[in-house]
């Protein structure tokens, strides 16, 4: 139903309602048909000679409380980038907030039919526009109704992009375009995005329009063969693969990925190795694909695109609010190494940048933050930030004669006291040159964790068999394909591991239950001492909360395994990410793996919990656990089971370096 129907509906029966309620006939009135005359014939009206669509149809728009202008603009290098502008009726000086997004521009500003501004556009956006902000969504080069050519991610123009424009000329070249365009607006614009369109904010920040005032990232993509999209320390995140082939295929992502079986682990398992999905499923036509399979270890394409490094390389000059989600699945590296890489800058980069960690999942701070998955927080989490931390930050930068903004250099949520923190520094602790001091969590014989390092005479290790033909699951089965309507692929990081600890492969440590709550504020680090049979090996850490085996008021909780950390490092890139090297077999090598920020509490009556794995599927592709060059042209007979040793001995003492605080 189309809004001027709406409106006929809604008169029609407000008529009949006033008429039925106070008509009397007036004596005036003519007296009734006579039953005998007859009822006037209908006048047949044959359709007009253009047809029943009229050449020009007007939309009625005034009952709107938003002006939307659908507009091209046009870049340096001549393309136009299809772009609609949301302004908030009757606005007078407001400031602009823009949105560089792959993801169809059009659709960003008509979420719902609606003659509010706050319900066309996603609910963070409605917010802002509320608050007299004008909305601009553009779709990027080659995308949806833009112009040009589409590259994944875009890298900055130079060696790894030879045409002179890239998505710093295209948020300049906007900018500039609708401070002298839009009359609404005050001059000034903040760029705010998530995930792939968080990105495209972190590079408006290079060589910034001066009109470009403030900017907030949320769960950006910055590193995707750290810790972000692709790979996690090159272990690839094959699953993937159907966003590329829907992105990729063709410009308006009409081309369906077809899942082939309703359970993704049977689907990758048929599949075999990354490089037999390129033939099978018409992958290899995709040059973005093509470029991932070849670029395998951490090479000159992937480090020189890292947004972290080109912006650690130039002084931030614009203030800078980036969001982290605690548990973002697709993101989980970029915020903070973000922030650490501009903060460690002097003078005004430090200054400018700022860190909010949330509870959430990817993108979570745009909505509701109550709850994810089975944990709740006593309050929308997400509200609560945008209202106390997104919006005086954007209106302090932004609007003409706003106060400055009280806001923290780090805003965290403590998940456990479930409280939000405010710090002037991240992370809070760490090995040196944090305000606290890491501790080592050892991994001990008899599946125990302890603060004290283990005694010589405890065994020596613990072992399982890694067999690729039974790789461990990443969530219970069946597992739907990552973006499949039903998924419930948002909240899997916060998914009860019990699966996982019930199983033969799979270390499981626990700790004595705790007599005072452990807080952490920082980057837990594994350090295993572990050997292979193989020669090639995976490494899964897990750091997981264990709730009491009764929760009162909870009891869906009881003893529910609560995952706070957790990572996967591919072994041949132990040393160096850039050369990879074969593992020596049956020899103890020492691995180092940065675990996800985290800012919780493990509260008294809880435990604390490591598990260690050697697949993570079908996330992560297997490790066939032979050497060979390009793992994902793996043959089936390089897939071979091994026996992982993981040490707890006082010359190979494996723990996890815990960012505790008092
Ligand atoms: N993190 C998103 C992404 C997924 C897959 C590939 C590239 C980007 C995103 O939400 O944009």
């Amino acid at each position: 139903m189309n809004l001027k129907q709406i409106q006929g509906v809604g008169v029609t029966a407000a008529a009949t309602f006033i008429l039925a309620a106070f008509w009397t006939a007036p004596v005036w009135a003519a007296p009734a048909r006579a039953p005998s005359a007859k009822p006037a014939p209908a006048k047949p009206l044959a359709p007009p000679a253009g047809g029943d669509i009229p050449a020009d149809f007007g939309v009625i728009t005034e009952a709107n409380d938003y002006i939307k202008r659908d507009v091209m603009i046009p870049m340096r290098d001549g393309v136009k980038l299809h772009t609609v502008i949301v302004i908030p009726k009757g606005a007078t000086r407001a400031p602009m907030i823009l949105d560089r997004t792959p993801y169809n521009a059009s659709k960003f500003t008509s979420s719902t039919e609606s003659p509010r501004r706050a319900l066309i556009l996603p609910l963070s956006y409605g917010e802002l526009s509320d608050a007299g902000y004008i909305i601009v969504a553009q779709d990027v080069r080659g995308k949806y109704k833009s112009e040009g050519d589409y590259v994944m991610n875009r890298p900055l123009s130079g060696d790894l992009n030879h045409t002179p424009v890239d998505h710093s000329t295209d948020a300049w070249d906007s900018i500039d375009w609708l401070v002298k365009n839009v009359p609404e607006s005050n001059g000034k614009v903040g760029t705010m995005g998530t995930s792939y369109d968080g990105f495209t904010v972190l590079m408006s920040l290079v060589n910034p329009h001066p009109a470009l005032k403030a900017a907030a990232p949320f769960n950006p993509m910055v590193d995707p063969w750290m810790g972000d999209d692709w790979f996690h320390n090159g272990a690839l995140r094959q699953t993937y693969a159907d966003y590329i082939f829907e992105q990729t295929a063709d410009k308006s992502s009409e081309n369906k990925w077809i899942a082939p079986r309703y359970d993704a682990y049977g689907t990758w398992l048929a599949i075999g190795s990354a490089g037999t999905l390129g033939k099978d499923l018409g992958m290899d036509q995709l040059p973005f694909w093509q470029r991932l399979i070849q670029h395998t270890a951490y090479d000159h394409y992937w480090s020189a695109q890292a947004v972290d490094k080109i912006l650690a390389a130039r002084p931030l000059t614009v203030p800078t609010l980036y969001v982290h989600s605690q548990w973002d699945q697709e993101d989980i590296y970029g915020a903070p190494a973000t922030f650490a890489a501009t903060r460690a800058q002097a003078g005004v980069g430090r200054d400018n940048s700022y860190l909010v960690i949330g509870p959430w999942r990817h993108g979570g701070g745009n909505g509701d933050g109550s709850s994810l998955g089975a944990i709740k927080f006593d309050g929308d989490t997400g509200r609560w930030f945008r209202v106390h931390v997104l919006l005086p930050f954007f209106d302090s930068h932004l609007k003409d004669g706003a106060p400055k903004a009280d806001i923290a250099t780090v805003t965290a949520f403590e998940t456990g006291a479930n409280e939000w923190r405010r710090y002037d520094q991240w992370p809070q602790s760490c090995a040196s040159g944090c305000p606290h001091k890491s501790e080592a969590l050892y991994l001990t014989a008899g599946a125990a964790l302890s603060f004290e390092r283990p005694p010589a005479a405890a065994a020596a290790y613990d072992e399982y068999i890694s067999d690729p033909a039974k790789p461990v699951t990443y969530r219970t089965r069946p597992i739907r394909p990552t973006y499949a309507s039903d998924s419930t692929w948002g909240r899997w990081l916060v998914d009860d591991q019990r699966f996982a600890s019930d199983r033969s492969d799979v270390l499981t440590y626990t700790s004595e239950v705790l007599t005072a709550p452990v807080r952490i504020a920082g980057q837990p680090v594994a350090h295993l001492f572990a050997s292979t049979s193989g020669t090639d090996s995976d490494w899964v850490v897990k750091l997981i909360d264990v709730y009491p085996d009764e929760v009162p008021g909870k009891v869906e909780m009881g003893s529910y395994q609560l995952p706070i950390a957790m990572d996967i490092l591919r072994g041949r890139y132990r040393d160096d990410p850039a050369n990879p090297s074969a593992i020596p077999a049956g020899k103890i090598v020492g691995y180092m793996l940065k675990l996800p920020n985290a800012d919780h509490v493990f509260l008294k009556g809880h435990r604390i919990m490591v598990q260690v794995q050697s697949s993570w599927f079908p996330l992560y592709d297997r490790n066939p656990q032979t050497y060979v060059s390009n793992i994902f042209f793996a043959k089936p007979a390089d897939y071979v089971k091994a026996t992982q040793r993981v040490f707890h001995k006082p010359d190979a003492a494996s723990y996890i370096d815990l960012p505790v605080t008092p």
